[in-house]
């Protein structure tokens, strides 16, 4: 069995181009276990949608919407287009490649294979060498709390566009579930040599990881460096809600901000080259910090942030 000499955790578009990153960067991409968010899945129109895990999947098949940042590239919307025709539910945009996905997971879930194996089996049949793994194979859903009460994950981030304030999150089922079997292979024996926070929405992407139990320990007591890439760029997040987020809970919508989030589980942070000046108080946390363009526009940007990291986690080893 290779060792694995890279665990990377990650949720949707943000954390899935370190992914591509490490998957090329590395000598062989079969060491990088990706770890998916699963807090986003949930059941719509009779199919078992896991946003997070498509998304890391799509990326390292070549296979992803790049402009649209989730599903497939060459899409057609049939589908949709006879769906909205018949006075469905279409707030939520399924393309007609991206469907054959979701009803075939879907059937295989319901014949009694876990989201592992068939995770597992999707990332063969569409040539990845990396293996992807759902955080748990238990469900564990995402649940937003808002002045006006909890939303669904999906009802706040698509169907209401993220507009609601939020106040809070709770991971619904997280309490009874356990690492999905490659997670909790991977911290057995040596474990890895290397474990990436990718740079995605830490509460709604990573802390579901996190709040697996069991999770947060493995990382905690690996001899591996942790090392957690800032998903906040210039005081506000690439793409998505996180800088709005921390704003609404009062946090403080920065790098820093994000460093502090992740103190205590986090060896080394990266943060962009804009937020230089933040390294000072970031390495006052007790971290040890990497300023670099973490600003990933092309492949060859991910893939040059990629083995900015394996070297600074180097470096961390020597320390
Ligand atoms: N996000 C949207 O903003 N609008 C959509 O219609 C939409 C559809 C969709 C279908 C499949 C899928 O895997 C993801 C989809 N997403 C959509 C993105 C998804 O809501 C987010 O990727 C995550 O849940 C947050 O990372």
């Amino acid at each position: 069995m290779n060792r694995l000499r890279c665990v990377a955790l990650s949720g949707g578009v943000g954390g899935a181009k370190l992914v591509l990153g490490l998957y090329k960067a590395m000598a062989d991409p079969a060491e990088l276990l990706v770890v998916a968010n699963t807090g986003d899945d949930f059941d719509h129109l009779g199919l078992h949608i896991c946003p997070d895990i498509d998304t890391v999947t799509y990326t390292l098949g070549g296979l992803s919407n790049t402009e649209l940042g989730w599903g497939r590239q060459d899409e057609s919307w049939a589908f949709m287009d006879t769906l909205d025709a018949l006075g469905g539910e279409t707030w939520f945009n399924l393309g007609d490649r991206d469907l054959a996905l979701h009803l075939e997971r879907t059937r295989r879930l319901q014949s009694g294979m876990t989201l592992s194996d068939v995770t597992a089996d999707i990332a063969l049949r569409f040539g990845i060498d990396a293996a992807i793994a759902p955080m748990t194979d238990h469900q564990v859903h995402t649940v937003v709390e808002t002045p006006e009460g909890s939303m669904a994950f999906q009802h706040y981030f698509v169907r209401d566009r993220c507009e609601p304030k939020v106040t809070g999150f709770r991971f619904e089922g997280a309490a009874d579930a356990v690492p999905s079997p490659a997670v909790t292979k991977a911290f057995c024996g040596n474990g890895p040599e290397l474990i990436v926070i990718c740079p995605s929405n830490p509460f709604i992407s990573i802390d579901p990881i996190l709040a697996v139990p069991g999770m947060h320990d493995m990382l905690e007591q690996s001899a591996a460096p942790v090392i957690a890439v800032s998903p906040i760029v210039g005081g506000k997040a690439i793409k998505g809600p996180t800088g709005k987020m921390m704003d609404e809970l009062g946090m403080d919508a920065s790098a820093e901000g994000v460093a502090r989030h992740y103190k205590g589980l986090i060896d080394g942070f990266v943060l962009d080259s804009v937020d230089a000046n933040a390294a000072a108080a970031i390495k006052g946390l007790g971290l040890d910090v990497l300023v670099t363009n973490t600003v990933m526009k092309s492949l060859d940007d991910r893939v040059v942030l990629a083995r900015e990291i394996i070297s600074f986690s180097n470096q961390l080893k020597q320390n």
